[in-house]
């Protein structure tokens, strides 16, 4: 997740602005004691509507969107979500991207608005893209430097094309602006544009690449992707699986999110940026892989998914593979604590969090307890709350638990896989 540090300072700008306002509320207009007291007029601006979705600016909590009014966060909506593919992604990528994402909101709920943005190999492509992306984003005042250039909305477009698309973007806007944050600095040489990190720049190599980004201010979901090339026949013989596997990834991620209301981050143990509640980075990296892992294969059971003829392994095989890069890792953090291990560490947080959370739902018996039962106490109790009250285990008794597991000969590890 990337922040910007200048986001606080726009939002102790905002606060005095509305502080000030509110001051000169309080200096009412006179009224004659002689005359009976008319209901007070209210004041003009009160009624603005500035995006004209019949909610007044005060009254809306986006005033700005006209698509949204209030805070959905952690609401199952009944809104699409809405996709965005880069035109150079073939039509069976776009439909088979949109079949899976669909698949991951029948099974974990539709927890929006939701943008996903896809990218492909073409610059033009790309850029095109970015334009659509900056133009909603400007429209919608969703950029940390908006309150403080809203008065050229020129610049603010051109700032949004280079914080998504630089080197390709144009700069002029660098000479004539100058404050304290992210992309208005002489400096751009060592930036990378958001939707330029995940442009496919080489046909040789393959790549992935997909995340999910906080704009939990803002009210929605944002996730970028990479080419899904594997949906269509490729020459490295991947199959559509592989990508499939990611979307169900990054929407669990979303579900995930979406249960953490709290719009403030915190550095946590690993080091990140994140919102509190929503956990370790082993824990949300391995539910996410675990249970997508696990769907697209009850899916295939379940006569739902086409599997590929050349995508054949099963649940077991997939975690006997991950144990055994566990244990080559775990000789460097013989005594590792899950909610420590972060990303690049040798101890990967993906496998050794994979294992964690797979040991977890076999001992609470439910494969759906890490949503169903720790999610929705994240706000009220924080991760480590909600975690003991879930499970009726500490975080700290669980990994020496799981660290006990790990010694036990892999056919008995594995007898707590589901054989599916
Ligand atoms: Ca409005
Ligand atoms: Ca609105
Ligand atoms: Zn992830």
């Amino acid at each position: 997740m990337k922040y910007s540090p200048s986001l606080l300072f726009i939002c102790v700008l905002s606060f005095v602005l509305i502080y000030s306002c509110s001051e000169e509320e309080s200096v009412a207009p006179v009224v004659p004691t002689s005359q009976p007291e008319p209901e007070p007029e209210p004041e003009p601006d009160l009624e603005v509507d500035t995006d004209g979705d019949g909610v007044v600016d005060t009254q809306d909590d986006f005033p700005l969107n006209s698509t949204l009014t209030e805070d959905l966060w952690g609401q199952i909506v009944d809104i699409e979500p809405e996709l965005f593919f880069a035109n150079d992604i073939s039509q069976n990528a776009q439909e088979q991207f949109r079949r899976d994402i669909n698949l991951a909101i029948t099974e974990w709920g539709n927890f929006g608005p939701l943008e996903y943005w896809i990218l492909g190999n073409d610059i033009n492509a790309a850029l095109e893209l970015a334009e659509i992306y900056c133009e909603r984003r400007t429209s919608r005042g969703e950029l940390f430097y908006y309150n403080e250039l809203q008065d050229n909305l020129t610049n603010v477009m051109s700032i949004c094309l280079t914080e998504m698309m630089h080197p390709h973007a144009d700069l002029g806007w660098n000479n004539n602006i100058s404050s304290g944050g992210t992309f208005f600095t002489d400096d751009l040489s060592n930036y990378k544009g958001g939707f330029e990190d995940y442009r496919v720049v080489s046909d040789n190599l393959p790549q992935m690449n997909a995340s999910l980004n906080g704009l939990r201010q803002y009210g929605f979901h944002y996730l970028v992707h990479s080419m899904p090339f594997q949906y269509d026949e490729n020459e490295f013989n991947i199959p559509k699986e592989d990508n499939t596997l990611v979307v169900l990834h990054e929407y669990f991620h979303v579900v995930n999110s979406a249960n953490v209301f709290s719009k403030d981050f915190i550095t946590d143990e690993t080091g990140n940026s994140v919102r509190p509640a929503y956990g370790p980075t082993a824990m949300a990296e391995g539910s996410a892989s675990y249970l997508s892992d696990y769907l697209i294969r009850k899916l295939i059971n379940d006569g739902i998914y086409d599997k590929s003829d050349n995508w054949n392994h099963s649940l077991r095989d997939e975690m006997r593979s991950r144990m055994n890069e566990l244990q080559d890792m775990l000789v460097n953090c013989p005594n590792f604590i899950l909610s420590e291990l972060n990303y690049g560490n040798v101890c990967d947080p993906y496998t050794f969090g994979m294992w964690g959370i797979a040991y977890l739902l076999n001992r609470a018996e439910n494969i759906d307890a890490y949503q169903e039962l720790v999610f929705p106490l994240l706000n009220d109790l924080g991760y480590y709350g909600a975690f003991e009250e879930a499970f009726g285990i500490t975080f700290e008794a669980f990994n020496q638990e799981f660290l006990e597991f790990l010694e036990l000969p892999i056919e008995q590890q594995l007898e707590i896989i589901p054989d599916i």
